[in-house]
């Protein structure tokens, strides 16, 4: 028996360099076995690996090595997301080329990865800012254009009128420019869209089928892209009152119902009408340059105050020709949305009611709600916009809504004014085209030309990849391919005269909306997948990310999946059948008196008299204030270092911490306490596996014929155990496996009678059952511990490497049916939980609950005065 420790700084180096030189983890396309493909989200090689990413890929990998043994070829790989803005930064901070930069920070990432022991395919790695990753996407770019996928659009873009250049929205703080500090203007400029639009109902009606997503994500997609069925109304201008050549206003409403309690049009400052009206106004066109600078971007819209100008135009109602409405503009209305026009009813809508009531315009309900009086019912600065009966509205009243809709569809659908009907039923997306340019040097070039005969002209094939130029300077504001004095200059593919290229580059979501697919034959340098090959193992089934993410990019490779589709690059819609978003890291904050934050390094926390926590500076002793639980964050100082940990405890201790205490969607909080803990039970399962195979070596390799009471007992133990951790990590319960492992743990040492005690003579059967158990728990940690896991199965004479093992099988004939778990609580307080046979009678019970360790700690030696048991509930020890 051994007395060493297990010494992790030792061993996790040596399984990974074997791991690597046998390449276990390579998986082949040609495996004739089902595939299963894990993915989590590629990291963006800012330079150092945090906490979140081990928690991330901590995950993904126990659902690969699980997996892997139980008999699928698993495709496990990881990649960078190599493209963005901080690399630019660098280089204009530090004087470092951004591919410089981004290479440096990928190796020191990388070794970082390899040192968590994860079991990735490393042969397929790439970054997204290899020629040889976007050259395919840039010829996936021409497919789409071909395709009517990708198209040049006018676009508002964030101008910095003093650096004269455009802006990233990260580069806009508080409306100005990052670096000149002017006020920042939104300019229209030609951009290449993707025509994401094109898919609005198929990638809506497509998300019931995505059974294995978290409905939250379902819900945000679906919000994100927000489908509404309204009416398309043409509303009359007053002749009187309108600009030349204006005869009409054309709105969208979802509130047809609602038309009797119009009060005002609104229109969105850069509707044509509002142009037309200001140039007879320069006050309106100076309230309209005004709002247009401040943006109408959704989020400033929603807090702005509403704020509106009367053209002094006048509109007709639809169902009454003497009736008029005040035409206003109005910062509150997007060009974007609908038509770019509104009526508004104020009783009924609550941005319309705050609009009135600054401008004075009253209001009228329109609906009443059940049990209301309708002569009494008065709206004064809430809204109602819930159901009820129509009033005051002629030939609706008494209507639900619903059905008032549909007769003020009916009618002005069928009344027809120069050949066109009035109103039209209309389905409404919130859902853009994805506009893609971005004005950045580190980015993927768009693969066109411009030239001044021939106008866009692609890029051929065989001229592919365009690339950076490598000697690109960052002395400049604005984006270094178009300062760079020879890269743009080339000559037309069509006419042979002088052109230009696009300096635009694409926005670094594209990089991420196909990699899944490339990471199937990152070989094929011919074309951006072998379709075969991605169709065999696509989709993902298991994909794993933070849920920052659960918009746009889930959104965006969903649709690019389609296009690539539509354009011979896969044979299937939907990338991820299933995806789960992790919780993050959170961690106390410390604070000195003065405010400033410390590291959790920097202090020393002790229990005080009265039992709550004290902290101190260990420098100098000051007072330190515990502050709130937070998201792990530099500004906090409240981060811990992976490779701290790792060279601390080592990286299976790091594992099984992230995977203890919360369940993997919930925010896990990072406790020193409890990583010792980790680190104390990899100890206990080492002393185990020693004792066990101490135990197990007067064992015959043969199954005895029968099993007495213990070895049956230990034998169920382990194959509950087996069952329980299978079930579990399927579902991504890791937190409820790791509560089975320890509590097969304790089975398993109670079966050796305790720990640390010399192995008796055991009789055969149970040296047997000792040994089956000891491999069964080693291959239920394995996927979490990889490390201690193949030390462990080498002390038990296991030959090979338990990474390649397969997964043990469960006798199902051993499983304790109908059991029942009671919580166990001392004198009032939860201390545990037991597990007993349905039909088990209350002294058998008793004495269950009475061996527990937690229940003998907290009764702390008292006698016991009773033990109330709650039949299939709770048991109550009175102490
Ligand atoms: C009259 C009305 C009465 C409305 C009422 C609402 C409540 P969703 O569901 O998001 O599609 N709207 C239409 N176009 C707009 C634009 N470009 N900018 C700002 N608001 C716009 O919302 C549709 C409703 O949002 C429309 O229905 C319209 O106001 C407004 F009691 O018309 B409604
Ligand atoms: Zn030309």
């Amino acid at each position: 028996m051994t007395s060493e420790r297990y010494n992790a700084r030792e061993s996790e180096p040596r399984w990974q360099r074997q791991w690597e030189e046998q390449a276990i983890f390579a998986s082949k396309n040609d495996d004739p076995r089902p595939k299963y493909y894990v993915l989590e989200m590629f990291p963006y090689p800012s330079g150092r690996i945090h906490i979140g990413h081990v928690r991330n890929y901590t995950l993904g990998d126990v659902l690969a090595r699980f997996m892997r043994a139980r008999g699928y070829n698993v495709l496990h790989p990881m990649g960078w997301d190599a493209f963005g803005l901080p690399a630019e930064n660098a280089a204009i901070e530090r004087k470092i080329a951004p591919k410089a930069w981004t290479y440096d920070n990928i190796a020191a990432m990388k070794k970082q990865l390899r040192s968590i022991g994860l079991s990735l395919d490393w042969a397929r790695e790439f970054a997204t800012c290899d020629p040889s990753y976007y050259k395919h996407q840039q010829k996936m770019f021409l497919d789409f254009m071909k395709a009517g996928l990708a198209e040049r659009e006018k676009r508002k873009v964030n101008w910095d009128p003093v650096d004269m250049t455009v802006l990233a929205n990260e580069q806009v703080i508080d409306g100005r420019g990052w670096r000149s500090g002017a006020v920042v203007e939104q300019r229209e400029m030609s951009q290449w869209v993707f025509k994401i639009t094109k898919y609005s109902q198929e990638l809506l009606d497509a998300l019931d089928t995505l059974d294995r997503w978290p409905d939250k994500v379902r819900l945000m997609q679906r919000n994100w892209i927000g489908r509404s069925e309204g009416l398309l109304i043409r509303f009359v201008l007053d002749p009187a009152t309108s600009p030349a050549g204006e005869t009409e206003l054309k709105i969208f409403t979802t509130r047809p119902d609602t038309l009797f309690g119009a009060k005002f049009m609104a229109i969105a400052a850069d509707h044509p009408l509002a142009q037309a009206a200001a140039a007879k106004d320069p006050k309106l066109a100076a309230f309209i340059a005004e709002i247009k600078r401040i943006g109408t971007a959704q989020e400033i819209i929603d807090t702005a105050e509403k704020q509106g100008f009367d053209t002094g135009i006048r509109v007709v109602h639809p169902f009454d020709p003497n009736w008029k409405l005040p035409v206003y503009v109005a910062n509150f209305v997007l060009m974007e949305y609908g038509t770019g026009a509104i009526f508004g009813c104020p009783a009924h809508d609550q941005r319309d009611l705050d609009f009135v009531n600054k401008y004075g315009l009253g209001n009228t309900p329109v609906v009443c709600p059940e049990g209301q009086d309708p002569k009494t019912f008065v709206i004064t600065d809430t809204a109602y916009d819930g159901d009820g009966r129509m009033i005051n509205s002629r030939f609706l009243d008494g209507l639900t809504i619903d059905a008032a809709k549909q007769e003020v569809a009916r009618r002005l659908e069928g009344e027809i004014r120069g050949n066109m009907p009035v109103g039209e039923r209309q389905v409404n997306f919130r859902l853009r085209d994805w506009g893609i340019s971005r004005q950045r040097y580190w980015g993927c070039p768009i693969p066109v030309i411009h030239c001044p005969k021939c106008d866009v002209v692609p890029v051929p094939d065989g001229d592919l990849p365009v690339t950076l130029p490598d000697d690109a300077t960052f002395d400049r504001p604005g984006n270094a391919l178009d300062h760079h004095p020879t890269w743009k200059h080339v000559t037309c593919p069509q006419c042979g005269g002088p052109a230009t290229r696009e300096t635009d580059t694409m926005d670094t979501f594209v990089d991420s909306s196909w990699y899944f697919a490339r990471f199937t034959d990152p070989w094929n340098e011919r074309a951006p997948t072998t379709p075969d090959v991605a169709n065999r193992m696509m989709p993902v089934d298991q994909y794993i990310g933070g849920v920052e993410h659960a918009i746009l990019h889930l959104l965006y490779s969903r649709f690019f999946t389609r296009a690539m589709k539509a354009t011979g690059h896969i044979g299937m819609d939907e990338p991820f059948a299933g995806m789960f978003t992790q919780g993050m890291v959170v961690h106390e904050t410390y604070q000195k008196a003065d405010g400033s934050y410390v590291t959790p390094a920097e202090v020393k926390i002790e229990p005080s008299a009265d039992g709550r926590r004290l902290a101190n500076l260990l420098a100098t002793g000051e007072d330190i204030h515990i502050g709130p639980i937070e998201k792990m964050s530099k500004s906090k100082k409240n981060t811990v270092d992976p490779d701290d940990i790792i060279a601390t405890y080592g990286a299976d201790v790091a594992r099984w911490f992230m995977l203890s205490d919360s369940p993997p969607d919930r925010d896990v909080i990072w406790s020193d306490e409890r990583v010792q803990g980790a680190s104390r039970f990899v100890q206990r399962l080492w002393r185990l596996a020693n004792e066990s195979a101490d135990a197990a070596r007067t064992a015959a390799a043969a199954r005895p014929a029968s099993f007495g009471t213990d070895a049956l007992a230990l034998r169920k133990a382990t194959h509950g155990a087996l069952d329980k951790v299978s079930t579990g990590i399927e579902r991504l319960h890791f937190n409820v496996c790791l509560a089975h492992i320890r509590e097969f743990a304790n089975a398993l040492a109670g079966a050796l009678g305790g720990e640390n005690k010399p192995a008796p003579n055991l009789a055969p059967d149970l040296a047997w059952a000792i040994r089956e158990a000891a491999l069964v728990l080693v291959q239920l940690f394995a996927p979490m511990m990889p490390h201690l896991a193949e030390e462990c199965w080498q002390v038990l004479g296991q030959p090979g490497l338990v990474s390649e093992a397969n997964w043990p099988q469960i006798e199902r004939d051993l499983l304790v049916e109908d059991t029942v778990t009671l919580v166990v609580q001392v004198n009032g307080k939860k201390r545990g939980e037991v597990t007993v046979a349905s039909d088990a009678q209350n002294p058998e019970i008793e004495a269950a609950v009475l061996a527990l360790d937690a229940v003998k700690q907290a009764l702390g030696g008292k006698p016991v005065r009773k033990v109330i048991v709650v039949p299939m509930r709770i048991v109550n020890v009175v102490g």
